[in-house]
């Protein structure tokens, strides 16, 4: 278990699951975290990696660094999904591991499942099935990590662990219309279209997709339960227990936002998997609970975006 003076390096802290993680990390009272922002190092040279690591010897690693993106930003950069992401994850493990981390936190994510499982996902059904076509690189890059966390514990005696989070939001998520998730993209095109009068707003898809989503800093309550908690090669998921179709999401935004026009749905753009809604057995059991509900949660997110960026994106 880490104590306050451990410390601990949180890769990918500029990010929306790095830094919600650093803000409960400093909230309950670590004060020795280490940040290195992409400019200071890159996390795909190898060598720079290791220089980092040889240098500054973190006894606790958080890995959220990643390339991440929407629906269609994975399926657009599949190269990049996949090539970034396992060198991002080969890199870090292992120097993690060769300069003496005592515990590694490894982010996976719930579209690594199957695309046809049976819901709520158990932990188990990983490599049970086929993938969703739309993400499978960076699904692979992301079971490819998984399965490195095990291989050290099992080979190297390396306390790996794993989590599984679902569809998350938040501060600090990324908010542009063709890369982003569905939450960001929605929130951004509900306030643009209710700041321009515009008679209506047009959602990807058929509508009838299920996700399960989850506030981010209810994801970095979870780690650090498992940071202080849990020793096993076995992933854990963390999730909200619930689900809600896109339409209802959409409906949800545009009553939050206060968009009174229309809503479109486009059938030329993909749905992605059918529906994604994690079993949260195991990470209850650490006595971990989402508190955020999803429409406080989108309430707190949709004032972080108008103080944080709704001038910037606006003329985009
Ligand atoms: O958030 P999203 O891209 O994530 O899309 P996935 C979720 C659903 O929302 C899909 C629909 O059915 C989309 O078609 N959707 C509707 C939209 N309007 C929009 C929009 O404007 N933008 C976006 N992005 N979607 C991602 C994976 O899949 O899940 C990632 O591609 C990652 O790899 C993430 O794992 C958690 O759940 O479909």
């Amino acid at each position: 278990m880490p104590g306050p003076d451990s410390r601990i390096y949180v890769a990918g802290h500029t990010g929306l699951a790095g830094s919600a993680i650093c803000r409960r990390l400093e909230a309950v009272g670590y004060r020795n975290l280490i940040l290195r922002t992409h400019a200071d190092l890159d996390l795909t040279d190898e060598r720079a990696v290791e220089r980092f690591f040889a240098a500054e010897r973190p006894s606790h690693v958080i890995l959220a660094a990643a390339k991440v993106g929407g629906i269609a930003a994975n399926a657009a950069f599949p190269t990049e999904f996949l090539s970034v992401n396992l060198r991002i994850a080969a890199n870090v493990i292992d120097s993690a591991w060769r300069h003496g981390a005592a515990k590694l936190l490894y982010l996976a994510s719930s579209c690594i499942y199957p695309r046809l499982t049976p819901q709520p996902i158990r932990e188990e059904a990983l490599l049970s099935g086929a993938l969703e076509p739309t993400n499978e690189a960076y699904a692979i890059a992301k079971i490819a990590g998984l399965k490195l966390c095990q291989a050290y514990r099992r080979q190297h005696g390396f306390d790996a662990i794993v989590a599984m989070p679902t569809n998350l939001y938040g501060p600090h998520d990324r908010f542009d219309a063709e890369s982003s998730h569905v939450l960001p993209a929605l929130l951004r095109r509900f306030h643009e279209a209710k700041e321009a009068g515009a008679p209506d707003v047009t959602v990807w898809g058929s509508g009838t997709p299920r996700r399960d989503f989850l506030h981010a800093d209810d994801l970095a309550t979870a780690c650090l339960a498992m940071l202080r908690g849990y020793s096993d090669a076995m992933p854990v998921n963390i999730g909200s227990g619930s689900d809600i179709s896109i339409r209802e999401l959409a409906e949800l935004i545009a009553d939050i936002v206060g968009y009174r026009g229309a809503i479109h749905f486009d059938p030329s753009r993909p749905d992605g998997t059918p529906e994604k809604r994690l079993d949260i057995t195991r990470i209850t059991a650490l006595d971990w609970y989402p508190a955020i509900d999803l429409r406080r949660g989108i309430e707190q997110t949709y004032r972080w975006y108008r103080e944080n960026c709704a001038r910037e994106t606006a003329t985009v």
